[in-house]
């Protein structure tokens, strides 16, 4: 099993801040945000890589020990460990009925074979999706506008990115575009606190867009080359408050008509397949051009990742594990899959 799914809950929790606070129109590089106590995420929970990982772990140990016959009772398990983990029917169905086809051709010698194709299968729907972000030195500020509903880690992640794109060298600042929730500019702050980050906010109530354009104006006159502006979680069923993004957006590029250069929608990995409608309904709305998953860290639901991939080929640019500065990860196809199958057949 690969390490990079699980989270050391000895650590402590990522910064996020408590009660409203309002703020001025500024440019701040440090603002004092009281710590938010996070109960250890999904502690004990099974992760679903490991439970698809135990289930096909004793269907191999068994079927070796017997000297297995290779039937559609091994490939109705799969199906439902699929199906289970969030796969989502369809492309759990595409694979099954793969595999099916190529077991009826013989082509399989023993269930380790097939197993062996399952996993070459489940990468290969990862494998068109496993895009890095790169950042465009040329532009400056390179934006990265973040979107999804509520409480699904776009803060979070914005606080992840900006140690990243700090640690390879790169200047940025922050927009706290979240105007609508209290607090959120505080949570922002705190992060960019935490990494030495300029934070562009005006404060709770304030109009997302003018925020955005007032950061995007900073970051322009400084050189900066990273912008990455949060916003205000919203649901995808939520008319007004989705055209607000539109209009962000739209605000952006009277500054910088290819602004943003990416629309970085943030997706919780537990959701489950709602996570499809989410994302439909965003991107009909603000063309998204990459997602980050969260939450990955002790769910059973993040199968998920292969429905997104079959249905979008959107790239997925990270995975999030944890509630840590570092619990990220570029999203990496073999590395999720290996995560998933027991180690027999992961590496
Ligand atoms: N376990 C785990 N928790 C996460 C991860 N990412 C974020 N969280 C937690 O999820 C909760 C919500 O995170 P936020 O970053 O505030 O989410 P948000 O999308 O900005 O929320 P709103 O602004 O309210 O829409 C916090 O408790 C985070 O610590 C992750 O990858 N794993
Ligand atoms: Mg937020």
């Amino acid at each position: 099993m690969v390490s990079w799914f699980r989270r050391k809950p000895s650590e402590p929790p990522a910064p996020a801040a408590e009660g409203s606070q309002r703020h001025a129109a500024m440019v701040t590089d440090s603002t004092a945000a009281p710590p938010h106590e996070i109960a250890p995420a999904a502690a004990g929970k099974l992760g679903w890589m490991q439970r698809i990982g135990k289930l096909l772990n004793t269907d191999v140990a068994e079927l070796l020990g017997r000297n297995p016959i290779l039937d559609d009772d091994l490939l109705d398990e799969i199906e439902t460990a699929l199906i289970t983990a969030d796969v989502g029917v369809t492309a759990s169905t595409e694979v099954v009925e793969a595999l099916r086809k190529r077991m009826q051709a013989r082509e399989f010698a023993d269930a380790r074979a097939l197993l062996a194709a399952l996993r070459a299968a489940l990468v290969a729907l990862l494998v068109p999706v496993a895009r890095p972000l790169a950042i465009d030195t040329s532009r400056k500020p390179f934006v990265i506008l973040t979107i999804g509903v509520n409480g699904v880690g776009k803060t979070t992640t914005i606080g992840k990115l900006a140690r990243r794109f700090k640690d390879e060298g790169h200047s940025l600042m922050l927009a706290a575009g979240d105007t609508f929730r209290a607090a959120a500019v505080a949570q922002l702050q705190a992060w960019g606190e935490r990494n030495d980050v300029a934070v562009v906010a005006q404060g709770q109530n304030a109009d997302a867009a003018s925020v955005a354009f007032d950061a995007l104006q900073a970051a322009r006159s400084r050189g900066t080359e990273v912008l990455i502006a949060d916003t205000a979680g919203r649901l995808h069923t939520q008319g007004g408050l989705m055209d607000e993004l539109a209009k962000v957006a739209r605000v952006l590029k009277k500054l910088d008509p290819d602004a943003p250069h990416e629309v970085l929608m943030v997706i919780d990995g537990t959701t489950g397949q709602n996570a499809i409608n989410q994302l439909r309904k965003f991107n009909e709305k603000i063309p998204v051009t990459g997602l980050v998953v969260t939450k990955l860290d002790g769910t059973a639901k993040g199968g998920v990742v292969f429905a997104l991939a079959r249905e979008f080929g959107i790239p997925i640019r990270f995975a999030g594990i944890g509630e840590r500065p570092e619990d990220l990860r570029v999203f990496d196809a073999n590395a999720f899959v290996d995560a998933m199958l027991p180690e027999s057949l992961g590496g």
